[in-house]
């Protein structure tokens, strides 16, 4: 009983802190890079496990979708509305894309969130 009292204590306390350092990590849609319009910036971002990622527009018309089509809901970001998905939990990497431009050559309509371990 105690122990699993102090189990319950410990995680309620990790949990309090992703709650408490969780952080919204920005992308950027249609930046120009090279000429090019069609880019994520920042192209790779490093999240920690709680953490969202806001996409905001910037120019064009770009619908988004994670590469596997399930690490997220598609997206297509307009002038005020930008979107927010997660908190993602799971280590590891979603690429995604952005339909029509996903074809240019680097650095192009891709992206990459990497979700780190831990802070
Ligand atoms: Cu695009």
């Amino acid at each position: 009983m105690k122990i699993s009292t102090r189990l319950v204590g410990f995680m309620s306390l990790m949990l309090a802190s992703f709650s408490t350092y969780a952080a919204t990590v920005v992308v950027m849609v249609g930046v120009t890079v090279g000429g090019n319009p069609n880019n994520f910036s920042p192209k790779n971002v490093t999240i920690r496990p709680g953490d969202e990622v806001r996409w905001e527009w910037v120019s064009g018309v770009h619908p988004s979708v994670a590469d596997d089509g399930t690490s997220f809901a598609p997206f297509n970001v307009s002038a005020n509305t930008p979107a927010t998905r997660g908190p993602f939990n799971a280590v590891g990497t979603i690429n995604y894309h952005c339909q029509p431009h996903s074809f240019q050559a680097t650095p192009g309509g891709r992206g990459k969130v990497w979700l780190a371990a831990s802070r």
